[in-house]
């Protein structure tokens, strides 16, 4: 239980760090996860250190539990990786996917081949509301279900995509749609890190021992912009903010601890050493990563580049050089 504050209040200063940076020009841009540090470090806690991660692009926190240094991620938000930062096999995380909820096929896939081969790997695909708007979420848990393969569908529902309030994206709730595939929905609090942690771990058991997938619903609010490029003002967010009832996930397992006598000042020390000086290699990272060469972009994607590819790599080399002359 101390584990899970010191781990919540760490991905809050990565986090609040990847922003000021953002902000310095640091960065290209970056999708804050302020108020879902319960969704992500609960769930994560609840895996196998074999078992896969199929990432968006907002789970940091999770992936630093699952043992991800996650100070070298934001080479993706500085535009200084070619083919990702991580190793995919190594750490059991999958790339991050930009494109809306690519990831849930990858996830079926991976956990169907896990099962072929007997593993008793677990793959946990996270992913937002709004993405189970897409085909690609309902492909996903019908093949899942269908073919009973180990996976554990995480949503974390922050009531928005970009300024898309819930209800003008769905009517019912849902965690129910899991009843018209056929597998368990769990709805959650997702600012409760003690419910996130045992949601997870008991269909991350489901899965492991009898292949049965599951749709988590996590309850959570987005505190802050979609994305370091989002203007909340431009739409009705700040109301809905005042609105949320749910409360501030940190401060909420804060005074868990407090009632549950587990509380020491000791706790809040060990997790702003901690939280310094992941935020000290973060600023580091980034700060101190060389540039790529253009050129870079183009000779990853093709084997055999077809014409139209070489002549954007070549017009491309001509105005770098252009620049620097
Ligand atoms: C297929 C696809 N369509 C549109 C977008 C643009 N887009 C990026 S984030 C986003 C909203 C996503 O909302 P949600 O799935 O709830 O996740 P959140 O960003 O709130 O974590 C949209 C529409 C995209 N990345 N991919």
């Amino acid at each position: 239980l101390r584990r899970f504050y010191v781990d919540m209040v760490v991905a809050r200063r990565f986090d609040e760090e990847a922003v000021a940076l953002q902000r310095r020009g640091e960065l290209t841009v970056y999708a804050p996860l302020r108020g879902q540090e319960a969704c992500q470090i609960g769930s994560a806690h609840a895996l196998s250190a074999d078992d896969w991660i199929f990432p968006s692009y907002r789970e940091p926190a999770a992936l630093m539990v699952h043992g991800l240094d996650i100070a070298t991620v934001l080479h993706i938000n500085r535009g200084t990786w070619i083919g990702g930062t991580w190793d995919p096999r190594k750490e059991r995380v999958a790339p991050y996917c930009v494109p809306l909820a690519s990831q849930l096929p990858h996830a079926v896939g991976f956990a169907l081949g896990s099962k072929l081969e007997g593993r008793g790997i677990v793959a946990l695909a996270y992913f937002g509301e709004g993405s189970s708007s897409e085909g690609d979420f309902h492909e996903a848990l019908n093949i899942a279900s269908v073919m009973q393969v180990p996976v554990v569908f995480f949503c974390q529902n922050n009531q928005w995509a970009i300024s898309v309030p819930l209800q003008k994206q769905m009517r019912g709730r849902l965690v129910d749609r899991a009843i018209g595939y056929g597998i368990p929905g769990v709805q959650v609090d997702g600012n409760d890190v003690v419910a996130c942690y045992l949601a997870t771990r008991e269909a991350a058991e489901r899965a492991r021992n009898e292949f049965e997938p599951t749709l988590i619903e996590a309850l959570t609010f987005r505190m802050g912009p979609h994305s370091t490029n989002d203007d909340t003002s431009r739409y009705d967010y700040d109301e809905a903010l005042r609105k949320w009832t749910g409360g501030d996930p940190i401060e909420r397992h804060e005074n868990y601890l407090k009632h549950a006598d587990l509380w020491s000042e000791d706790l809040v020390r060990e997790a702003e050493e901690a939280a310094a000086v992941l935020v000290q290699r973060a600023r580091d990272e980034v700060v101190n990563a060389s540039e790529i060469a253009l050129s870079a972009i183009f000779d990853t994607v093709f084997a055999d580049p077809p014409p139209h590819v070489v002549a954007q790599r070549d017009e491309a080399a001509g105005d770098a050089q252009s620049r620097r002359s």
